[in-house]
């Protein structure tokens, strides 16, 4: 009997997960949920035939370069990867797999939760409800925009694009979409294609990000493209903080270009957040918990896995990325 290859699993993950994990293979886990090192997960990779990692793990080229020779596949817990620099991997022959699909649900929840907490300036509520601060009620109490009926603008009409402009279709938005290609007409359900960001930007009364961090998208949301997006648009990142430039946008919610924004996603996150958005009334912020739910936890530990079987079992595994 061959024995089992041995799995680096960099975070705490749900039980169920663990237990398959524990079933199948020789997992080290991480029962304190420490964040490791660079310097320590290179050290343990000499222990383990491929890692699961989480976005908290900065992949870097040099971490990589370091990884022991043993590894041969980094299978995330996550759809996006940009914490892992994928040509190193290739390089080196590692494998890198995601889980796409099973967050869609859960991230467009979040998305429209954003969307309406921006909108109509929830944070600014709870804050004087739990203070104390709420004395008085008036016709010019609290007003905030409406977003029924209002023109509902995707940057990145990939799984999540598409899950959030179905949901918010559901508010009667019209949904405008700049995706690199256009969708066939079923995936598109009505939506209006875009083919550069210039031309979305004009027609989002709401914009929500869904496209990765890359090179090319990095800092897409600048000053001028806020400037090209209508009076007191409201703006929704659910993807990566990467997108925004954030002094660009907190200049724009100052100044009442863009009426609010609902966060998810930050440069520097967790601990080195720009700090002009704490002061801002006018934004709703979330720490980065878009597929925090039970169902969809458990349903990306087992696509992780499902990529880790394909690939000890000779296959092809069925997210590989790189
Ligand atoms: C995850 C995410 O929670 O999957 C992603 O890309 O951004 C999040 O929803 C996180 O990345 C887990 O590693």
């Amino acid at each position: 009997m061959t024995s089992k290859p041995t799995i680096l699993v960099t975070r705490k993950l749900p039980d169920a997960v663990e237990a398959r994990l524990a079933r199948d293979y020789n997992a080290i886990l991480n029962p304190h949920d420490k964040l490791y090192t660079p310097e320590e997960l290179i050290e343990m990779s000499a222990k383990a035939d491929a890692m699961l990692p989480c976005h908290s793990e900065h992949l870097t080229a040099d971490v990589i370069g370091k990884l022991s020779d043993r590894i041969k596949a980094i299978a995330n817990f996550s759809v996006g990867y940009d914490h892992v620099d994928v040509a190193a991997a290739k390089a080196r022959g590692i494998i890198v797999t995601n889980t796409p699909d099973v967050l869609s649900d859960a991230t467009a929840e979040i998305a429209m939760l954003l969307m309406l907490g921006a909108a109509r300036r929830a944070s600014e509520g709870e804050r004087l409800v739990r203070s104390q601060g709420w004395k008085d009620w008036s016709p010019a109490f609290m007003v905030g925009t409406q977003v029924t009926g209002k023109r509902f603008g995707v940057i990145g009409m990939g799984r999540v694009g598409q899950v959030t402009a179905k949901r918010a279709r559901g508010f009667d938005m019209d949904v405008h979409y700049y995706n690199r290609s256009r969708l066939d007409a079923t995936r598109e359900a009505g939506a209006t294609y875009h083919d550069s960001v210039d031309s979305l930007l004009p027609n989002a009364d709401v914009l929500s990000i869904h496209c990765p961090a890359t090179p090319e998208t990095k800092g897409l949301v600048n000053a001028a493209a806020i400037e090209k997006l209508p009076d007191g648009a409201v703006i929704v990142n659910t993807s990566r903080g990467a997108v925004v430039d954030d002094d660009a946008l907190i200049a724009a919610l100052k100044s009442g270009k863009v009426a609010a924004a609902g966060l998810d996603v930050f440069n520097g996150e967790p601990v080195d957040i720009h700090p002009g958005y704490r002061d801002l009334q006018n934004v709703f912020l979330l720490p980065h918990i878009g597929s925090a739910t039970r169902e969809t936890r458990n349903a990306m530990g087992f696509r992780a896995l499902d990529n880790l079987d394909a690939i000890f079992a000779g296959r092809e595994p069925g997210d590989r990325v790189a």
